[in-house]
């Protein structure tokens, strides 16, 4: 089954596939793609969602009447097509108003104005049946450590965000908030830089229980940090909302490669993780696989299209080779050697209290530390296990 289907809910951003590869050295590599041609070749891959930015389909300034027309013609290629729209996002970075920010800006007239652009991109995206509004703030940041006063940047942060949860409520659209978090590029520091950082942001909200975040392997791997364990803790969370899948090679800029093409451990360990839920129990994902990444600028347009067959592809390989790998009892003799499962295990009994804690000798006075250390976990074989999974060896 590495075929992907309708049923394996891969889903694509319009900016993905249709990145003509401009970059900061050098100009497009590649003509920029009709949306409505994107939609149907997606299609045809076996994709089953579309994810846009407000301009990547109309383009900034753009009129109402010929907007509408846009938005008509691109409804027509999902009708055909039977494509969905899981996620929607508004572009507060590319302009060069947004250069100091968008929901904290230092112009007020700026905040203002990107406020209302999400409110309009926000309205279509309840027409259009959208579940997921992503907000990614690569704008919101600052280079200079004097010229941003972070403490009010953070309040007019939550005051955009509760601003938006409040009307999406009263407005009845059913509509969930996933925040994206990115350490820098293109600010030298952006503002909620990591997926922890955006989840106590996230509980200092009034409308905290629509947002969530939409975490993507890259950014926190930029910051150095475990994508697998960091969506671990969204799921423990439940701020699971949606996620960026692709790949990248340790610590430097954004590179955005095919999902796998980076750190294909941690991305085994990731498809793990959604498909089949941590070793002990507990939620998996069931939102959008949704693939947040760069066709090389090296790639023609039929370069494109394979590298967006080759993100769905590798994430349905990883499936395979995870079920197989949860199936294998020699795993599960490995699992229990490393006492994986124990750790779900409460650390005081039902009905236990601290000063129980406290009359057991077993648990101080009479254990013995010294031989209890010589215990060996077996992490070493469990990885190898999972190397060998991961490699077709088993
Ligand atoms: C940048 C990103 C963004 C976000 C998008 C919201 C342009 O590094 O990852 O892509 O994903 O703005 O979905
Ligand atoms: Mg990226
Ligand atoms: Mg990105
Ligand atoms: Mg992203």
């Amino acid at each position: 089954a590495t075929q992907p289907t309708r049923d394996d809910r891969f889903s694509f951003g319009l900016w993905t596939v249709g990145w003509p590869a401009r970059d900061p050295f050098g100009d497009a590599t590649r003509p920029a793609l009709d949306p409505v041609e994107s939609v149907h070749r997606l299609s045809d891959l076996g994709a089953w969602g579309v994810t846009f930015h407000d301009d990547d389909l109309v383009p900034f300034g753009t009129g109402h009447a010929e907007r509408d027309r846009i938005i008509a013609r691109f409804r027509g290629a999902l009708d055909q097509t039977g494509l969905v729209v899981p996620m929607m996002t508004t572009n507060l970075f590319t302009h060069p108003v947004f250069k100091d920010g968008a929901f904290t800006s230092n112009d007020r007239g700026v905040r203002r104005f990107a406020l209302r652009k999400v409110l309009r991109h926000l309205d279509l995206a309840a027409e259009l049946g959208a579940s997921t509004y992503v907000f990614w703030g690569g704008r919101e940041g600052a280079e200079v450590d004097q010229a941003k006063d972070i403490r009010a940047a953070l309040d007019r942060y939550r005051e955009g965000i509760d601003l938006l949860a409040e009307y999406v409520k009263e407005q009845g659209y059913g509509i969930r908030f996933a925040i994206e978090p990115k350490p820098n590029e293109p600010r030298g520091d952006i503002l909620l830089p990591t997926l922890g950082h955006a989840l106590a942001f996230i509980n200092e909200l009034e409308h905290g229980d629509i947002v969530g975040v939409n975490p993507e392997v890259g950014h926190e791997q930029m910051a150095g940090l475990n994508y697998t364990a960091g969506i671990a803790q969204a799921l423990w969370a439940g701020k699971l909302f949606h996620l960026d899948l692709n790949g990248q090679r340790g610590v430097k800029y954004d590179q955005d490669l095919i999902f796998g093409h980076g750190d294909l451990l941690n991305a085994f360990s990731l498809v793990d993780l959604l498909e089949n839920g941590a070793p002990g129990g507990g939620p998996v994902y069931d939102g959008p696989r949704h693939f947040d990444y760069k066709p090389l600028r090296t790639e023609d347009v039929d370069g494109v299209w394979d590298s967006a067959a080759a993100n769905m592809r590798t994430y349905l390989l990883l499936r395979e080779r995870a079920a197989a790998f949860r199936a294998d009892p020699a795993v599960q003799a490995a699992l229990e050697t490393s006492g994986v499962a124990d750790l779900s295990r409460p650390t005081l009994s039902p009905g236990e209290t601290v000063r129980d804690l406290l009359s057991d000798r077993t648990a101080f006075e009479d254990y013995d530390a010294d031989k209890e250390a010589e215990r060996g976990y077996g992490y070493a074989k469990l990885a190898q296990l999972a190397l060998e999974h991961l490699l077709g060896a088993l």
